[in-house]
């Protein structure tokens, strides 16, 4: 630690003799790619911090704990660009910072477990204070998911870092048993579902009531396979149903989030297996099988087929309704005429 401190101080100093203009994105983090965290005084240190170490690609500072987040990828260019709203943030990329950040470093040859320090007109390679291999996460020891966690475990939000990545989750163990992790929930209609492409890829809503995990992590989840899904279901007359599916996974982005299902179990019906090989469908970005948009059709989100048995992320309609099919459906239990009061969607692997 007493090097990283060092490192620190020399960076102040040299930052304060030095002005550089850095692009950052305030009010923005890139979410689900942290690789470890470092305290800092200022964003702009942890900037220059990052333009020293390779693996470094982009940085989210984390303003009221002064943390820096070092991230091993930069958003990609494609029309999500994967930054979410946090506000008092910031977020800036490393591809973005003017060559003189990294001083004598620029271009230097020090390894991904190797901090760069400028030395006179030369410089040296400073071991991290941290753990990295070339392709694995920094421990071993961290949670996949919420079933790695120590047993006893309530349920609540938990940090996993499954498949090199780092994010939030809501673990449930009083559902279904312990060490399910929640991709989907609804409970109150206080969360607008009705959303683009983009908000369906990075998630949203909150994880403690309302909220989608991100077709991003649901793939980064399940992306090793072995996984099973429970939905869990409620209507307001105070009945439950469950549909369980031996297999699951959502394919990555290059599929369009496809997804693969089978082997259902329970007693709410197998409304999910039509949806078996389909692609994810937003209200702007019709994937389905329909000659029109589904999600539109049905004010939804969902792996449409021509179109749909389930619509999970309907709107919240609240129990009977006039309209066709666009409320919180599961038609081999209610039909197509309403909307569940209560509903969660959670994976585990085998
Ligand atoms: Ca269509």
């Amino acid at each position: 630690m007493y090097r990283l401190i060092i490192l620190i101080v020399f960076l102040f100093v040299w930052t304060i003799c030095e002005i550089v203009v850095i692009k950052k994105q305030k009010d923005k983090i890139y979410s689900g790619h942290v690789l470890f965290e470092v305290p800092m005084p200022m964003w702009s240190i942890c900037a220059q911090y990052c333009s020293r170490v390779k693996v470094c690609k982009s940085i989210n500072f984390i303003a009221s704990t002064k943390t820096c987040q070092i991230n091993d990828h930069e958003p990609e260019t494609s029309e999500c660009s994967g930054l979410v709203e946090s506000i008092g943030n910031s977020f800036a990329a490393a591809s973005t910072f003017p060559k003189e950040l990294a001083g004598q470093c620029n271009g230097n040859k020090c390894t991904v477990n190797e901090a760069c320090m400028p030395s006179g007109m030369n410089y040296y390679c400073d071991p991290l204070p941290f753990q990295l291999s070339e392709n694995s996460a920094p421990s071993d020891l961290r949670p996949r998911d919420c079933s790695d966690l120590p047993k006893g475990s309530k349920s609540g939000i938990y940090t996993i870092y499954p498949a090199n990545k780092k994010f939030d989750v809501y673990c449930d163990m009083d559902t279904a048993g312990f060490g399910w992790t929640v991709l989907q929930s609804r409970m109150n209609g206080t969360v607008d579902f009705y959303r683009g492409w983009c908000d369906y890829e990075i998630g949203f809503g909150n994880l403690n009531s309302e909220f989608w995990l991100g077709n991003y992590f649901i793939n980064a989840l399940t992306s090793s396979g072995n996984c099973k899904l429970y939905i869990h279901l409620e209507d307001f007359e105070g009945n439950s149903r469950y549909a369980e599916y031996s297999e699951f996974s959502v394919g990555d982005a290059t599929t369009k989030y496809t997804l693969n299902i089978d082997g259902y179990s329970g007693d709410a019906g197998d409304s999910l297996t039509y949806h078996n090989g389909m692609m994810f469908s937003t209200k702007d970005k019709d994937n389905d099988k329909g000659t029109y948009s589904c999600a539109q059709m049905y004010k939804g989100a969902w792996w449409y087929n021509e179109c749909h048995y389930a619509n999970l992320n309907g709107a919240y309609l609240g129990g009977q309704h006039s309209s066709i099919a666009d409320g919180i459906g599961w038609f081999k239990w209610k039909g197509f005429y309403y909307s569940l009061k209560y509903t969660k969607m959670m994976i585990k692997r085998h």
